[in-house]
């Protein structure tokens, strides 16, 4: 499909318009990248139909935009961006993966220190350069050679948001082709791991070789690492690795358990199969008394021959799991369909794309039966954040919403900024006329451990703050978490009867799995919310409640799995 290539390419020349304060236009090129990208039809395909008219009418792509398409489809590329490129030949992706160096940023470094790249980059910061041109400074030197180290330390691993469609794709590819019988994707995407290393698909087949051959015909690569009867390694026109694998179907169990991993899992497998008189391999599972192979069908199989019930993907991290269904006690983990609302959710009174009415009606469509508007608030200047006067104007329309909606409730929320000593920034009269509050720490991310921790814990003593929202800010691969004892808000957020946010948006996956663990150990309540700014948004929701089932936690954990009145009893007043 040509459409990722062009949203790609829109996404560049909005960075590129971007560094010259060219107005409106940047937006609209990320809009049309985001349009290109979710959309399910090959554009080439739309072309061919109906020309430029009917590139008119995917939404974000206007006549401008349009005539770029048609250009590209014809010709394999669009002189705009050509030019561009020539004017700037800098590796806009890789500098742009450095915290804080956005399009502006790059604009400067090329031009006065010709930094192309993020070696380029490196090499200025560690000489010094950088913190001598104006606008940078020694902090913002320091804080890009951090940037850098945290690119690095994560380079070569994929968000579980960004891949998942790809490995969707890449599956349903398969499954049509009528070499396949089954096909499943295996290794960390299984286990939803919120970064992925590469993807391991397993398959069976009468046919192997023809799937492979099928395989290969229809995916474009960059590189074969490596290619055998039953096995083929790919480097994809995207830049990440698939395995694939082809399975005999008598012992497919076996090998899907082994390739879903984690190897720490496996290794704590094969030490106890080995107490109970089997050895399990990716090959099958064997008793050693009579040499046999036992059934290995499907994995319930494998973790039948040794005495144990089914143990989710989720949770196959060697953290207890095995101990724990050895005491015939299986987490009885949330489910992917057991969220009944979404607490926090942008509209286009502020940084959202969508109306108030647009994002009820597409939640509405996902099976919610109530969402919280939650737009910034003052501090949050640059999104247009409310103040108690903007809230209230909001709140009335909220109002008209739920008159005209059925099936879906929108309640009256807010996410607001907790400032540096914990205290927020609307006044609490007008918080208390709100259904639900979100605070989150936006500002000051470098507080000392103690301080920050203090000033989270003020901000959920206030009674009218219900949920903290992405608890310690990280985005992953980009900013590390603030410096916050974890152990001591679970405690306060138990106190205080503050919800704790599991935010699903990939990049945030805030709370992590490990820390979501220790909040359902505390008996501490969660909810996971989407952080939508535009209707596809909602899809994100299960991301989050993967990395809940990764933390081990149950349906009853999660406030927002209850019915609207009942999770509103959940809230403090
Ligand atoms: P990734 O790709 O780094 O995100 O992580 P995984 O878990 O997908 O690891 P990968 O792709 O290297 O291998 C897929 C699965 O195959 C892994 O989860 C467990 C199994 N596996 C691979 N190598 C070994 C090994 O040396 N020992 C054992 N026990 N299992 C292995
Ligand atoms: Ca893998
Ligand atoms: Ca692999
Ligand atoms: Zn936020």
């Amino acid at each position: 499909m040509r459409n990722r290539e062009l949203a790609k390419m829109f996404s560049h020349l909005a960075l590129y318009l971007a560094m010259r304060d060219v107005p409106f236009k940047p937006q609209a090129y990320e809009r049309a990248a985001f349009a290109l990208e979710s959309l399910a039809e090959d554009v080439q395909d739309i072309y061919k139909r109906q020309g430029t008219a009917g590139l008119e009418k995917i939404p974000g792509v206007g006549k401008g935009i349009a005539g770029h398409i048609e250009e590209y489809l014809r010709t394999g590329k669009v002189r705009n961006y050509e030019k561009e490129q020539k004017r700037m030949p800098v590796d806009l992706d890789e500098l742009t993966s450095v915290e804080g160096v956005g399009p502006k940023a790059v604009a400067e470094l090329y031009k006065r220190l010709k930094i192309k790249n993020l070696k380029d980059l490196e090499k200025a910061a560690l000489a010094g350069k950088i913190r001598k041109l104006p606008r940078f400074g020694a902090k913002t030197e320091q804080n890009i050679l951090q940037g850098i180290a945290l690119v690095r330390r994560s380079s070569g691993r994929w968000l579980l948001g960004n891949i998942f469609p790809y490995v969707q794709e890449y599956t349903q590819l398969l499954q049509n082709s009528s070499f396949a019988k089954e096909v499943v994707p295996a290794g960390s995407f299984r286990r939803m791991r919120e970064t992925v290393g590469d993807i391991d698909i397993l398959a069976t087949s009468k046919k192997p070789q023809k799937l492979i051959d099928f395989f290969l015909a229809e995916v474009k690569y960059k590189k074969i690492w490596g290619k055998g009867p039953t096995k083929v390694s790919v480097r994809t026109e995207y830049g990440f690795d698939i395995d694939l694998r082809v399975l005999p179907e008598e012992t497919f169990g076996a090998g899907l358990q082994y390739f879903t991993g984690s190897k720490e899992h496996n290794v704590k497998l094969r030490t106890l199969a080995i107490k109970k008189g089997f050895k399990v391999s990716e090959y099958g599972v064997f008793s050693f008394r009579s040499g046999k192979r036992v059934a290995c069908r499907t994995e319930e199989d494998v973790y039948g021959a040794l005495g144990l019930s089914y143990i989710e993907p989720e949770l196959r991290e060697d953290t207890g799991e095995i101990e724990e269904v050895l005491k015939g006690k299986s987490p009885k983990i949330i489910s992917y369909d057991s969220l009944q609302g979404d607490l926090q959710v942008q509209t286009n009174w502020t940084d959202g794309e969508h109306s108030i009415e647009e994002m009820a009606k597409e939640a509405k469509r996902q099976g919610l039966s109530y969402i919280a508007i939650t737009d910034h608030t003052r501090d949050l200047a640059m999104t247009g954040g409310s103040d108690e006067k903007k809230l209230l104007k909001q709140m009335a329309e909220i109002d008209r919403v739920n008159k005209r909606a059925s099936g879906i409730t929108v309640l009256k929320g807010a996410e607001v900024n907790i400032r540096k000593d914990g205290t927020l920034d609307i006044a609490d009269t007008a918080l208390a006329k709100l259904d639900v509050v979100g605070a989150s720490v936006h500002s000051l991310f470098k507080l000392p451990k103690k301080e920050m921790t203090a000033r989270i814990i003020r901000a959920m003593e206030n009674p009218h703050v219900d949920i903290l929202f992405h608890p310690t800010g990280r985005i992953i691969q980009k900013r590390e978490p603030y410096e916050v004892d974890m152990d001591a808000v679970i405690k306060a957020a138990k106190r205080t009867r503050t919800l704790l946010e599991v935010n699903a948006y990939p990049e945030r996956l805030d709370l992590k799995d490990s820390d979501i663990r220790k909040a359902v150990e505390a008996g501490t309540a969660l909810v996971i919310d989407s952080d939508a700014h535009r209707k596809e948004h909602f899809s994100v929701l299960r991301y989050g409640i993967a990395q809940a089932r990764r933390g081990w936690a149950k349906a009853s954990d999660v406030a927002n799995t209850l019915p609207l009145a009942k999770f509103l009893k959940k809230l403090k007043n």
